[in-house]
């Protein structure tokens, strides 16, 4: 650090005390800055609540929180208007009751607010209102956003509604508290088959949602346990309904088909058979005995093994309408999702294709479904992948309502290990003009139906977070939940300033910080799809279990139907209508001519559109094969910037973030050349056409563990071959489960960096110690908790010691203790010279 005393006067100036992160974006950070607090002298000092419901009352509490977390002022709260100014919050209807004549201008569309400065009797008052109370409390969070963003707030007149009725949050908690595709500790509802006793971290999450828009959640995996309907389960997922209640968060719940034949004590769940409809009909009543204002229900049928209406025959219709008729006279919302698609196809048939699976099971049923359905669709016509066009259905559906399904939690994007902020890619998708019927209709019109005048619509995003204290792992990656309440509530708002936004509100207004944390923000889903999947072809990572590291080949040769088709001579899936799949023709005639020819399709979906050779010239001008090498090197690349900018920020934030990503953007860059290398050296293999810049397959500075002297060490294979270097990695295997490995420094001498690429399973912790010319530089246990048991792509991580003084003939010495199922495995060692920079401080 060049000028420590400078920035550590600093640190006490912005008082940098640790922060976890559990505050997310609701830190209410004091104002210190006068010329900014002076923004806020003018605020009331008096609240005044025209009504007295569970949400105002939310509404009421938070004001005077943020107040007095921004400004050091507690506001005082009274019911009647004080001969002072006052801040007056209720609806429209309660304020033109209770104090007529402050000029309250209705505004109908449910959730909507209005932030006004009225003058009345020589006072000065400042209404925040909105038809119903939820818009009250919408209203009281935005206010507080402007005040936490430094925004000024005399004068205000300000209104805004929300651009869909529908803005939920999905949740794949199991029963027993984990979470299908969770990365950040266990369910924050469930445990042990039970709703946990202390659901305070549940409010605050509705807290959370409430600030940003956010008006329903469902709290059970769409891979549902039937059980979760029934008496005993009902009244604890009531006491989670009471939690969301007071934020204006409706609960959902998601149910298993063939409930009628796993709890209801018939043999059968035909939707139409009168008994099965019978089922719902009584069973939704109770639920709504428990739950008077439930949301409505998620349901997955007919997908990875889930059943459904194909079961006898039925369609999705029929299905859809048998529970949506139940929850009618309740005016709950069935969301049925269009996630719907065979995963045993034959991989051999050149003509099949997942893409098309959505379109073709529910697009032959519009308009067949009852009102209150919403067919629930995936951004993709895939599932989540780095880049995927927007799925057809999106503009099959016009007498149909629909949601987009987007997914916060990082499954296929990197897991929260990576950082990945994930708005610029939603907004790919909704600002996506798909042409229906030739007209204007971006998908996020659509999906609000804006465009066929639907009765319901909106956004769905699947969160899951956890218990993690700053609920989703990656310090940053709450910018994802932030940034999809932001755009559920209105998707006109633009990438950076939703980064600007939130990077305000999570870290504070120090320019340097501001300007950093917003570039990697928006540089990071470019980042990863460049070190993960090129040209559409997918993300390329093993898409059979763990949807992490890279695995080229295991998308292939099954029935999952995530199909590249990657082979010597090309890649990628052949989807035009003239001698393809015909996936493309399931989009209108404007979008479909744009992607069926190769000369209109964009680069970075080519490989979704189309199989092109290696040596296909792409309109970069680069060949296929040249991007695919360069843009894992650049990807890689910006990783390693990632790690440079954030350290640029120590001292100028709270230490416990900083240290905490700074620790996830190291590992990134590691993982970010496991990647680099797997994929640019198994097309290389594949193809056999060189980089022309000579970096595929050559690395200089290396040193492969199998070429090394082993003591109780062994080679092994590891799989697939190309998530290690050179296909081969060593373990331990001495009895005593401790071993070494040496070799001699051949290179100049001077400042070095040794990386050694080790496999840090979750099986065990071992130990690892650094010897350079008989002197110990270093020590490290593996115990990192990467998900896979076995030393491959998932495992595989780095471990770098900066500014060695190494000699030519210094031995180099690794000695390893094997602890539990975990055998420490080595890959290779890198030495690298150290960065100018570096040595000079
Ligand atoms: C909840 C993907 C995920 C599954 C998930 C499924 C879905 O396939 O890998 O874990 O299941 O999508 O969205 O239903």
């Amino acid at each position: 650090m060049k000028f420590p005393l400078l920035v550590s006067l600093f640190a006490s100036v912005l008082n940098l005390s640790s922060e976890t992160g559990y505050e997310a974006w609701l830190r209410y950070a004091p104002i210190t800055d006068p010329a900014i607090r002076q923004r806020y002298d003018a605020l009331p000092a008096v609240v005044v609540v025209a009504g007295d419901s569970p949400v105002l009352e939310a509404a009421r509490e938070e004001l005077v929180r943020g107040v007095r977390g921004c400004l050091g002022r507690i506001l005082r709260s009274t019911v009647s208007l004080p001969p002072e100014n006052a801040i007056v919050l209720g609806t429209f209807d309660a304020l033109d009751r209770r104090f007529p004549g402050l000029g309250a201008a209705p505004y109908s569309t449910p959730d909507s607010f209005s932030l006004k400065t009225v003058k009345a009797n020589g006072r000065t008052h400042l209404l925040i209102t909105g038809p119903n109370d939820r818009g009250v409390l919408y209203g009281a969070f935005a206010l507080l956003r402007r005040m936490a963003g430094h925004e000024p707030i005399a004068r205000l007149d300000l209104r805004e509604s929300p651009y869909a009725p529908v803005r939920f949050l999905n949740h794949w908690d199991n029963l027993n508290g984990t979470i299908e595709r969770g990365y950040a500790g266990k369910s924050i509802s469930w445990e042990n088959d039970r709703i946990l006793e202390d659901l305070g971290r549940v409010r605050d999450y509705a807290r959370l949602m409430a600030s940003v828009g956010i008006n329903g959640c469902s709290i059970n995996n769409v891979n549902a346990d039937a059980r979760v309907i029934t008496p005993s389960y009902l009244a604890q997922v009531a006491r989670v309904a009471d939690v969301f209640r007071p934020w204006g968060v409706r609960l959902l719940i998601s149910l298993d088909f063939a409930s009628p034949r796993k709890i209801g004590g018939i043999d059968t769940f035909d939707p139409l058979d009168p008994r099965a409809v019978e089922f719902w009909g009584k069973k939704v009543d109770e639920i709504y005995r428990a739950i008077p204002d439930l949301g409505g229900f998620v349901l997955k049928a007919d997908s990875e093994g889930r059943l459904g209406p194909s079961e006898y025959g039925r369609t999705h219709a029929d299905a859809a309408n048998a529970v949506a008729r139940a929850l009618e006279p309740h005016a709950g919302l069935l969301f049925y999702r269009g996630f719907v698609y065979n995963h045993r196809l034959d991989w051999r048939d050149p003509k099949l294709d997942r893409a098309k699976a959505a379109y073709d099971n529910f697009h032959m049923l519009d308009g067949q479904f009852a009102d209150n359905v919403l067919i629930q669709i995936k951004n993709g016509p895939i599932d989540f992948q780095v880049r995927e066009p927007p799925s057809p259905l999106f503009g099959g559906l016009e007498n149909t309502s629909q949601a987009i399904e987007l997914q916060i939690t990082q499954e296929y994007l990197g897991q929260q290990r990576h950082l990945c902020f994930l708005v610029p890619m939603w907004k790919e998708t909704l600002d996506f003009d798909l042409h229906v019927h030739g007209a204007n209709t971006p998908v996020k019109q659509l999906v609000a139906g804006k465009i066929f005048h639907r009765p319901a619509g909106g956004f769905v995003g699947v969160s899951n977070v956890g218990r993690d204290t700053n609920w989703l792992g990656h310090p940053l990656a709450m910018a994802n939940l932030y940034g999809f309440g932001r755009l559920a509530w209105n998707p006109d708002l633009g990438s950076r300033q939703i980064a600007q936004e939130w990077t305000r509100l999570t870290f504070g207004h120090e320019p340097r910080v501001v300007a950093t944390v917003v570039d990697m923000l928006l540089a990071s889903w470019p980042a990863y799809e460049n070190y993960t999947g090129p040209l559409g072809a997918g993300t390329l990572t093993d898409i059979i279990n763990i949807h992490y590291g890279p695995a080229v080949e295991s998308s292939e040769y099954n029935g999952w139907g995530q199909w590249h088709r990657a082979d010597a001579k090309g890649i990628g899936m052949n989807r035009t209508v003239a001698n393809g799949t015909g996936f493309i023709g399931q989009y209108a005639p404007p979008v479909a001519l744009k992607y069926e020819s190769l000369k209109t399709c964009p680069d970075e979906l080519l490989l979704f559109m189309h199989h092109a050779p290696y040596a296909h010239v792409l309109h970069s001008g680069k060949t296929v094969i040249q991007h695919i090498y360069d843009s894992h090197y650049q990807g890689a690349d910006q990783a390693a910037r990632f790690v440079e900018q954030w350290k640029s920020l120590e001292g100028r934030m709270d230490e416990g973030r900083y240290q905490e990503t700074l620790a996830r953007l190291e590992y990134q860059a590691g993982h970010a050349r496991v990647w680099r290398d797997a994929i640019v050296s198994w097309f290389l293999k594949k193809s056999g056409i060189p980089d022309q810049l000579g970096r595929a397959g050559h690395f200089p500075h290396r040193v492969e563990a199998e070429a090394m002297e082993l003591y109780g060490y062994s080679v092994i294979d590891i799989t697939p071959w190309e998530a290690a270097s050179g296909g081969r990695a060593v373990q331990v295997s001495s009895p005593g489960r401790r071993g070494s490995v040496r070799f001699r420094y051949a290179g100049p001498p001077g400042w070095q960096d040794l990386s050694v690429q080790y496999f840090d399973e979750n099986d065990g912790a071992s130990q690892y110690q650094l010897f350079v010319a008989g002197q110990r530089v270093d020590g490290w246990a593996a115990n990192d908790t990467l998900p896979s048991r076995l030393p491959d792509a998932h495992t595989s991580t780095r471990h770098t010691v900066c500014g060695l003084a190494l000699r030519p003939g210094d031995e180099i010495r690794i000695e390893a203790v094997a602890q539990g199922g975990e055998n420490a495995c080595l890959d290779y060692v890198e030495i690298e010279p150290c960065p100018p920079a570096r040595r000079s401080r």
